[in-house]
């Protein structure tokens, strides 16, 4: 049983200290990987001046990586004597203002909200799938009654965080089989530990669970989305920018239609903005989490930044939950917060997700809060398989999506008057979300016309075989169209 829930300050990677490095991203809270520098470099001769650049003053430059099919790299250093990241950023900014390269910055830490301010989930106190199908913002949001309209099927839901347990018995097969994992050294795409203190702060893989907790409230309000797990958080709920850009490039060159990246840092990542700028161009929506540190400066991102929603927490009764960041930045809010007593949660007052191994925990967080608003986003997603659409181009997608659930919600302002405005347009709403839309196709529904046919089965096997970008008949995002998703069309007829 884990009870551990007070919010010490978040200890610093062990390896590593806090420099106070003003490039492009103001003065961040986040450790840094020490010996990483991430540069965009457009042109083989820039890559070089700036390889060369850096091997002028540092050991051990080289290229460690690349975001595939981005000019975005990964390059090591190695400092010799009083040097310091500070004299390599120097150099960086040098090469940015001689125009070499378009930016370049250190590889900050980026980590789950929980697990900044070391919050755990709670079990042991009797959760059930009973209590998770029945937490009270299952009937906050109209989830039922959002399901006669839509299910989420046709949609695929990046889950950016620390894996899926896909065994668990919730997803009843909704979890995609093609997972990915960029955690170093740990190839699988499943919510595990490594038994080791990565973050060195005490506790010991203390955020195994959140990809899982994250993956089923999205299944809760979209059962019939596709779930991809996308693990870029170690077991301690910490990743390296460049990894958490890298995760987000390959969900969108996969063929996500939603990106849910319940983490965040205070660095203003360039690398990060690249790549989000690209999710939203392509037709991607990223939600991204607020932050639990009851704060609007610094900022997190990528809920802050300009081309992602960001999404803060309310309680049971649309209060704001006590930890949620907020700002004018932020443009939507669910809910996100447990009640304690000594302790304790209150089961009718608790966010109750599955967790690896089979059980239910309750827990809290803007995470959370993510979640239930991806979820609701892919029920209007899948409303519209039109998309993108001479009214609604791939660009505008997310903005779509992200005033229709603001303009359907609930508003909050009367029950947050410190708050006006720094929550979000509104708390979510799933039914009022597909109320205004049209009833969403049925999963297996290729041609669109309501009903599972000889015509949808046709199209499934004309487009049979390899679909790395995705395709509407790959009905589990596996890569491919195949048997599998044969059987899951030949369910639904
Ligand atoms: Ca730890
Ligand atoms: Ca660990
Ligand atoms: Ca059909
Ligand atoms: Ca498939």
């Amino acid at each position: 049983m884990r009870t551990k829930f007070t919010s010490i300050f978040f200890g610093l990677l062990a390896s590593s200290t806090v420099h106070s490095i003003t490039l492009a991203g103001g003065n961040p809270a986040e450790p840094i990987i020490p010996g990483e520098v991430i540069v965009r470099a457009d042109s083989a001769e820039t890559l070089a001046t700036t390889l060369a650049t850096l091997a002028a003053d540092f050991v051990n430059v080289g290229v460690v990586d690349q975001i595939t099919g981005r000019p975005i790299y990964l390059i090591s250093y190695g400092l010799t004597g009083a040097q310091t990241p500070q004299d390599v950023a120097t150099r960086i900014d040098a090469l940015i203002a001689a125009r070499t390269i378009p930016w370049g910055e250190l590889n900050y830490v980026g980590q789950t909200g929980e697990g900044k301010t070391d919050s755990l989930w709670l079990s042991g106190v009797g959760f059930s799938a009973e209590t998770f199908a029945n937490q009270y913002a299952v009937p906050m949001l109209g989830i039922e009654l959002a399901h006669e309209r839509s299910r989420g099927a046709g949609v695929v839901i990046a889950v950016i965080d620390t894996g899926i347990d896909a065994s668990h018995p919730v997803f009843n097969g909704r979890v995609s089989p093609a997972g990915v994992s960029f955690v170093p050294g740990s190839p699988s795409s499943g919510d595990v530990g490594d038994s080791i203190d990565n973050d060195g702060d005490g506790l010991v893989d203390e955020q195994v669970g959140h990809g899982t907790f994250v993956a089923g409230l999205i299944h809760l309000v979209a059962p019939e989305a596709t779930i991809l797990p996308v693990r870029v958080l170690d077991s301690d709920g910490n990743a390296g920018t460049f990894q958490i850009a890298r995760a987000l490039a390959w969900a969108v060159d996969r063929g996500a239609h939603i990106a849910n990246m319940s983490l965040g840092e205070t660095y203003r990542s360039q690398a990060l903005e690249d790549v989000v700028g690209e999710a939203q161009t392509r037709g991607v929506a990223v939600f991204g989490a607020a932050g639990n540190s009851n704060t609007d400066d610094p900022r997190e991102f990528p809920a802050c930044d300009g081309s992602a929603t960001g999404v803060s927490a309310l309680d049971w009764n649309d209060v704001k939950a006590p930890f949620s960041s907020f700002g004018d930045r932020i443009d939507l809010a669910a809910p996100g917060h447990t009640r304690l007593k000594k302790g304790v949660p209150v089961p009718s007052q608790s966010i109750v997700g599955p967790v690896p191994g089979g059980g239910y925990a309750a827990w809290f967080g803007t995470s959370f809060a993510t979640a239930f608003t991806s979820g609701t986003a892919a029920l209007v997603r899948a409303q519209h398989p039109e998309w993108p659409s001479k009214s609604v181009p791939a660009g505008l997608i997310r903005y779509t999506l992200t005033a229709t659930l603001g303009a359907t919600g609930v508003a909050v302002d009367a029950t947050n008057p410190v708050y006006a405005g720094l929550l979000g347009q509104s708390r979510i709403s799933a039914f009022g979300a597909v109320d205004v839309g049209p009833p969403a196709p049925p999963l297996g529904d290729l041609d669109l016309d309501g009903g599972i046919t000889a015509v949808d089965l046709s199209i499934l096997l004309e487009a049979w075989g390899p679909t790395p970008n995705g395709h509407r008949a790959d009905l589990d995002a596996s890569g491919d169209v195949g048997a599998a998703d044969l059987s899951l069309l030949l369910y639904a007829w």
